[in-house]
This record gives structure tokens, sequence and C-alpha cells, in this order.
């Protein structure tokens, strides 16, 4: 698989669910020529099939080398980054939940579902392969939700696209992204207000901010329905460095809010 054609799947697979981004891209078109990819992320399961270990191996495939690692002790997550040999593809950004650091009582119930998982190929459809165990039922998702927003969110979503970034520095119309932010608040869709509208500072090179996720209706096992949040949209400026370059990592203090943009509150 090309990687254009890898990130035209993983589009139409992310706006099945988040039908605000091409909305807000639409509305960037009105104004600019293109909207260009800044970098997409994933969510995964430690101690799984699919967990980080295996999906770097995937990355990988693509032509991507590994670019940083990071930890976020409280939402007992780590992470990866990569970045693509040609400068123009968008960088990939993968987490996982580290599941024996939850409680008992949430790994009993996640384990129950990660059990399910089967041993998958290592081909780049597995980035929009969904939930590899059942639904799960209301119950065990309102449990593990009131100690992990993002298990929660997994448990529901599976191993899809979380979101897409548009790269600010390549937009005609602004390269501010406060700009950004109102224009897309401006159009109806909620920002994340987490740390405040704007994550990060030109200090650390990288300011980010996003949408609240989109809200999807959902049958749980057990038959109730609920709406639950799918995923959202991001908008990032980077800054050069000493050196004049541009800055092509990630802010862990950014991305510890960013993570939040699928809050259910
Ligand atoms: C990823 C959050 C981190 C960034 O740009 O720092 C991130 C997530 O919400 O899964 O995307
Ligand atoms: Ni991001």
């Amino acid at each position: 698989m090309t990687i254009n054609d890898f990130y035209s799947n993983l589009w139409e697979d992310y706006i099945q669910i988040t039908p605000q981004a091409e909305k807000i891209r639409q509305l960037f078109l009105e104004t600019d020529s293109e909207v260009v990819n800044d970098h997409v992320a994933f969510r995964t399961f430690s101690d799984s099939p699919i967990d980080l270990n295996f999906l770097k191996d995937v990355v990988l495939s693509l032509g991507y080398q590994v670019q940083d690692s990071y930890d976020f002790t409280v939402k007992k997550l780590k992470a990866m980054s990569f970045i693509h040999e040609n400068k123009k593809v968008p960088k990939v950004f993968v987490s996982e939940l580290e599941r024996h650091k939850l409680s008992d009582a949430s790994q009993a119930i996640l384990a129950r579902y990660c059990d399910q998982i089967q041993p998958v190929k290592s081909e780049p459809e597995v980035f929009w392969s969904g939930r590899h165990w059942q639904m799960p039922s209301f119950d065990d998702y309102a449990t593990v939700l009131e100690e992990s927003e993002y298990a929660a969110w997994l448990l529901v979503i599976g191993l899809r696209v979380n979101h897409f970034t548009v790269n600010v520095n390549l937009l005609h119309s602004t390269d501010r992204l406060e700009d950004v932010l109102d224009r897309v608040q401006a159009a109806g869709f909620a920002i994340n207000e987490s740390g405040g509208r704007i994550k990060g500072t030109p200090d650390v090179l990288l300011e980010q901010g996003s949408t609240m996720a989109d809200k999807i209706k959902v049958s749980f096992s057990d038959g109730q329905a609920h709406f639950v949040p799918s995923c959202f949209y991001e908008f990032a400026k980077r800054y050069k460095n000493s050196q004049g370059e541009l800055y092509q990592g990630f802010v862990a203090a950014n991305a510890d809010k960013i993570f939040e943009s699928t809050s259910s509150k």
C-alpha cells in the first residue's frame, strides 16, 4: 500500500465517526488552497496482540523512523512518535494504556476484552480495524470510565485513528493558532479548553489546540444506547529552533491536555 493510499483509507475511516473533521476541512478550503496534515494519532491496549510494540513495526514498514518516546504517569500511558523519510508525510503518534497500572477491578474488566484479541497480520489495515473484541456492556464501560477516559474510549471505538491535525504553518489564510480556533468555534464546534485553548508556547516550539470529540450513539451489549465521544480534530503551529529549523517533535505537557479532547465532560 502506498503512503497516499494509507492516508486516504485512514481519512475515510476517520470521517465516518468524526463528521466535524470533513466540515472543518471544507471550511478552511473556502480560503486555503490546501489543508496539510501535521500528524495523526492512535491509541491501543498494552500487553495485547495490537500493543504499541506491534504497531511500531507496522508504522516502520510504512517508511517511518522512531522519533521519541513519552511517559504519561498520571494517565497511565506511554507513547512513541514517528517521523517519515518524506517530510511532507504526517508524523505518527501512538500511545498505549498500561493496563497493569490500573485498579484490579478495571484490569479484570479490560482483560475480558483484550483476551478476545486474535493475532493480526502486521499490515497497515490494522489502523482502521476497529474493535477486536465484542461491544462492552454499559456497566463495564461506565466502571472503566471512572478510572480512565482513555480506556473507556478505546473499549468502544477500538483501533482507529483518534485525530488528524491541521498544519497551521501551511495555511494561507492565517498562521495564528488563535485565529484558527476562533474560526472553528464560530462555525459551531467546541474547543478543548483543558489547560487553556492553546497548549504550549513559542518557547517550547509547539502550540496546539483541538476540538472536543464528536459524540456518536452506540448500542452497548446489554441493549442500552448512549452517546459517547468519538474522535476530534487538532491544529498545530510549529516554531523554529535556535538553528532556524522548524521543530518537528511533540511536547508531553501539551499532549497530556490533548488527550482530554475525548473527555465525556
Ligand atoms: C493523543 C494525544 C497527543 C499530541 O499531538 O500531542 C497528541 C491522543 O489523544 O490519543 O496527539
Ligand atoms: Ni495530536
